[in-house]
């Protein structure tokens, strides 16, 4: 039986390992971070996902699915850790589109170099090291590679590639590949089985044997090419996303302006066959789409001035979510939506600074717990930093996220001033909130009942 050894037990590793335990392969997951391996230990999972518990238990019952804090020797050494956003990284002399703004958000590649770094000791020849996490383009072949090369093997290269001087001979070769994840969480176990995938050999030796190797779970088509392609395809996807969503929100603030409803404009504009225009919100959220952008951003600063536009347009959003409760707390005060709106809202504030504000929503999407970079979260600090009385909750967010999490939406919507959705939770769509002053920013609220029935609710994006 062959043997895996995982680096990384995140929301793509602990899956991925799971995965391979339970079909045949046995396989021993390592984790830095003690916690982790002390609650996987304990039967325990640490990441919310559905059916994952199930699976890794399942794994780790029948022994096929070990958990250790240290690397050992195996067949295959998959590395999948996070690769964050160093912030505030500007590269002297480069600039970037708009001088070296680009710059100043690179990747962080030192868990992928501290992973790279210990498996080092236990290369043997023959291995295959195959890279998960989401890198700037030619991380595997100037990064990784030559880290594992200290190991003194040397790594497989395509026929045309070999020179004399190369040392390697087959016997001596060590092989890798770049398998970027692609699936969505919240779905993450059926993706997958089911999704396409796309492998990036440094040599074609290495894209086959990563493909034999994934094909024993993947029943999704397996795409073969070189590694610094496939690390590209992987930006390029979540960058598409990036990109549309940001027009989207464009589009929002014209229609505010307008004064028309961008919703609607969408869902007529989406009936034309080419076209599919994404939701606005209040911003880009999640570990991958609001940052990936930023690693073809870095790779090729000069050339990239729309897709790090897109970013500081997603960026901009919260900012303008708390500019649109202002205007609802002024309104609030005015009662300038008329009689029938002022005489079902609470008196007119005095001092808006003290208003409170209830926060619906901390995830960064709708039914999942994750709140990685969630633009929810950016809300409420802004809403903090102002002065305003807030108070968050999330049905689906262990409490203790943020300072201002109540456990229930009650205490969240006691002496609410205004109520702000931030996340399209499915319980957020029956919400019963007459009386309450709103801003909607994912358009979870029926607009012409509810705002025909209790008075005033803004909406992100339309204007009035
Ligand atoms: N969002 C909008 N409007 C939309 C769609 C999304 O504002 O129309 C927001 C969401 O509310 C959220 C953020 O964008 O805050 C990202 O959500 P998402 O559901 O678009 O994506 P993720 O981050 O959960 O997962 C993405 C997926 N990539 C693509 O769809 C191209 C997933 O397939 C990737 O595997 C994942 O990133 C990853 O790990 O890279």
């Amino acid at each position: 039986m062959k043997k895996i050894c995982v680096l990384g037990l995140g929301y793509i590793g602990l899956p991925t390992a799971a995965m391979f335990a339970t079909h045949g392969f046995q396989v021993v997951g390592v984790d830095v971070n003690e916690q982790v391996v002390e609650t996987l230990n304990n039967g325990e999972v640490h990441i919310h996902e559905p059916g994952l518990k199930t699976l890794v238990q399942a794994a780790l019952k029948s022994g096929n699915l070990r958990v250790a804090s240290k690397p050992e020797s195996a067949d295959v050494f998959i590395i999948s850790v996070p690769t964050p956003l160093r912030e505030g990284a500007g590269e002297q002399g480069s600039k970037g589109a708009e001088g070296n703004v680009a710059l100043q958000k690179k990747a962080n590649l030192d868990y992928v170099i501290a992973a790279a770094e210990s498996i080092v000791p236990y290369l043997r020849p023959g291995n295959l090291v195959v890279l998960e996490s989401t890198v700037p383009p030619r991380t595997t072949v100037e990064v990784l590679v030559p880290i594992l090369e200290r190991s003194g093997l040397g790594v497989s290269r395509d026929d045309e590639d070999h020179s004399p001087q190369h040392p390697g001979t087959t016997a001596s070769l060590f092989y890798v590949a770049h398998c970027p994840e692609r699936v969505l969480p919240g779905r993450i176990l059926e993706e997958l089985v089911h999704n396409d995938r796309v492998i990036g050999g440094v040599d074609r030796s290495s894209a086959e044997m990563a493909k034999a190797l994934y094909a024993s779970f993947v029943e999704g088509e397996i795409f073969l090419t070189d590694a610094t392609t496939a690390e590209m395809v992987k930006l390029m996807e979540n960058t598409y996303r990036d990109v549309n969503i940001a027009l989207a929100n464009e589009f929002a603030l014209v229609a505010e302006q307008l004064g028309i409803n961008v919703w609607e404009a969408i869902e007529l504009a989406n009936r034309h066959p080419r076209v599919n225009i994404l939701k606005p919100g209040p911003g880009v959220g999640g570990h991958c789409i609001a940052v990936d952008p930023w690693f073809i951003a870095q790779a090729a600063p000069e050339v990239t001035p729309l897709i790090q536009t897109a970013r500081r347009v997603n960026d901009s959003m919260p900012l303008h979510v708390v500019e649109l409760v202002k205007r609802a707390l002024a309104e609030h005060k005015t009662g300038d939506r008329g009689q029938e709106t002022a005489d079902k809202v609470p008196s007119p504030l005095s001092r808006p600074q003290s208003a409170r504000i209830a926060c619906l929503g901390l995830a960064y999407k709708a039914d999942v717990e994750d709140t990685r970079e969630s633009p929810a979260i950016k809300v409420i600090e802004l809403l903090r930093a102002e002065g305003f009385q807030v108070r968050a909750y999330d049905p689906h967010v262990p409490m203790g996220r943020v300072p201002e999490q109540v456990g229930s939406l009650e205490a969240a919507l006691d002496g609410a001033d205004v109520v702000v959705i931030l996340t399209d939770h499915t319980e957020f769509r029956e919400l019963e909130l007459r009386g309450y002053v709103v801003v909607d920013t994912r358009n979870v609220l029926d607009a012409h009942s509810q705002e025909a029935n209790w008075g005033l609710c803004l909406k992100l994006g339309k204007g009035f």
